[in-house]
């Protein structure tokens, strides 16, 4: 019998370098360490969400007392936006970034090592596939995917 191998979506994560990534200088770092726990960069850019962009971005949010801040951070400088591929991704770049709050991250995670605050933590990270594929696809269309 032939034997058919398709490409689910539970291998892709989609995560963005934040502003304070990039204002630090620490996009290298941080893709060093993506790329060496085994993780394929399916698309990049480097983007600046506007302020309607974040809002949908984060709508799941919107009562939250930290909505505002958050879309103003998110907003006030370029991201770098990736979709990544490996086995079990959604949850091994959870691991590998860490809790929200730096300050509860475990060591050697994305943001124990670069994150100032539980605001300002460095990176984003899918919560589950199916947030996955729509938070890739927000951000590109399938010709820059690959
Ligand atoms: P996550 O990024 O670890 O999935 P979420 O609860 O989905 O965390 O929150 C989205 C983002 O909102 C966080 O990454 C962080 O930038 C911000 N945020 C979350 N909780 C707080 C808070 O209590 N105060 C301020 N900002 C927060
Ligand atoms: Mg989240």
């Amino acid at each position: 019998m032939r034997k058919i191998i398709y490409k689910m979506a539970t291998n892709r994560t989609f995560t963005m370098l934040k502003p304070d990534s990039v204002e630090k200088g620490n996009i290298g770092a941080i893709l060093e360490k993506i790329t060496a726990s085994g993780f394929r960069i399916v698309a990049m850019k480097l983007t600046q969400m506007t302020i309607a962009d974040a809002q949908a971005f984060y709508a799941v949010h919107r009562e939250r007392p930290f909505y505002g801040e958050l879309v103003e951070y998110m907003t006030r400088g370029p991201i770098v936006a990736a979709i990544l591929e490996k086995d079990n991704a959604v949850e091994d770049f959870r691991t590998l970034i860490g809790t929200t709050n730096p300050a509860e991250a475990a060591e050697g995670t994305i943001r124990k090592l670069y994150a100032d605050s539980i605001s300002e933590n460095a990176v984003h990270g899918s919560d589950s596939d199916d947030n996955a594929a729509i938070e890739g696809a927000f951000h590109f269309s399938g010709r820059e995917q690959f």
